[in-house]
């Protein structure tokens, strides 16, 4: 009876030794899977950002122990947080084009996917011209300055969903016919 007890406390403590071993050296290495896997992926991210996520993942372990003189293999698996990282090209800006002429504004088109855009003015009337571009609701009212004819010029802007004006603020020359409007609407 006494000779049981003392070998399960040997069993015991064999075990108590072995687990924390075990868990140590697991976690050692974890740490180095992820520094590993950051290092790569900044190192890519020169041109292009970089999107970031954790996944789990099972990692199975195997171990020979030795126990009452046999070794014996030990199977673990652990669940691993990782963290995936991919390049992401940004999508291109939208573009708008804007033709001025005496006096109007003839638009490439009337819609826009909303987000980053590029709004060009392109000044094929024979007198000064600008754009003025602005949400109909109210907002920042972004403008070019005074293009001479045959001119262009740009306005970036990141644009939300909903109705903007486009206008000329040379004297009377909205009122005369260069004031429309534009659509941006929601993206894929
Ligand atoms: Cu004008």
């Amino acid at each position: 009876m006494r000779a049981r007890l003392a070998l399960a406390g040997a069993l015991a403590l064999g075990l108590a030794f072995i687990v924390p071993a075990n868990d140590g050296s697991a976690v050692a290495g974890d740490a180095q899977t992820i520094s590993r896997g950051v290092g790569t992926s900044t190192a890519d991210a020169t041109s292009s950002t970089v999107a970031c996520s954790w996944r789990w993942r099972w990692k199975k372990r195997v171990r020979w122990v030795r126990r009452h003189g046999r070794k014996k293999r030990v199977v673990k698996y652990r669940k691993v947080k990782l963290k995936v990282c991919r390049n992401v090209t940004p999508p291109a800006p939208a573009r708008l084009g804007v033709r001025a002429w005496e006096f109007g504004f003839t638009l490439s088109a009337k819609t826009v996917e909303a987000g980053d855009t590029i709004i060009e003015l392109n000044n094929q009337g024979e007198d000064d011209h600008n754009l003025h571009v602005q949400p109909v609701d109210g907002g920042e009212e972004l403008a070019t300055p005074d293009a001479n004819p045959g001119a262009t010029d740009r306005i970036r802007l990141t644009t939300t969903p909903g109705v903007y004006r486009l206008w000329c603020s040379l004297p009377n020359h909205a009122a005369r016919g260069m004031d429309t409007t534009f659509v941006a609407t929601p993206g894929a």
